[in-house]
């Protein structure tokens, strides 16, 4: 059965679609346009109470009945366990999937989202410590994202949710001013990633 996409054209969106097509799902995309404030509906916070995308209802859900899903790690792993792909079944090969994960969500996301928003105020005074704060954070998470990939082909041991969560931010490294050159190990998995045809669905599919 169709899955309820509820999304727009942004790094966390993209997450998902992502994931969705390298999954083979069906899917229906709904575009919440978050420049609209269309995240404030009332109906959509029925089903993203944090009034951001994404979302998704799936009408098969555990015990067969619909499910709604907001935030995107949360999201991720629900389509991981549900199709059995890209989510190790055995914990230990697990755990690195969850960190990595974590590691995404709690970081390589915030930061360069930060970066995003500071880069785009135009008064010098209000931009200037926001940007060197947050530009130095995100430069510190490629390099420790660089190192991790200098040894394993993907973040954990095989290709998992946790790479279509990071590939997510990654898309953004131009906008977020990270020249992929300087992480050399991170551009090879970005250009891997890349390559993959379910990973280019994910990024061509219109989402808004
Ligand atoms: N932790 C959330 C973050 C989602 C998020 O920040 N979504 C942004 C777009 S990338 C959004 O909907 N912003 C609208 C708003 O903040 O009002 C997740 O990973 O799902």
């Amino acid at each position: 059965m169709t899955i309820d996409f509820y999304a727009w054209n942004t790094p966390n969106g993209r997450k998902i679609s992502v994931a969705l097509e390298e999954m083979g799902l069906p899917y229906k995309v709904h575009p919440i346009n978050i420049s609209k404030d269309e995240q404030f509906a009332p109906d959509f916070l029925k089903i993203s109470p944090n009034n951001k995308i994404p979302a998704i209802v799936d009408p098969e859900g555990p015990h067969g009945k619909p499910v709604s899903i907001f935030e995107s790690g949360a999201i991720l792993l629900y389509l991981g366990e549900k199709t059995g792909q890209f989510l190790p079944q055995d914990l230990g090969e697990r755990i690195p999937v969850l960190e990595w994960l974590m590691w995404q969500m709690g970081g390589f996301g915030p930061m360069p989202g930060q970066v995003h928003h500071f880069i785009a105020l135009e008064n010098e005074q209000d931009r200037r410590y926001g940007l060197e704060r947050f530009s130095k954070e995100t430069r510190r998470l490629y390099g420790v994202l660089d190192r991790r990939l200098a040894e394993h082909e993907f973040v954990a041991d095989r290709i998992s949710v946790a790479d279509f969560a990071i590939i997510g931010w990654a898309w953004r490294h131009e906008r977020h001013k990270v020249p992929l050159e300087e992480f050399p190990h991170v551009k090879r998995w970005y250009e891997a990633m890349m390559a993959r045809p379910g990973v280019k669905r994910g990024f061509e599919v219109k989402l808004g």
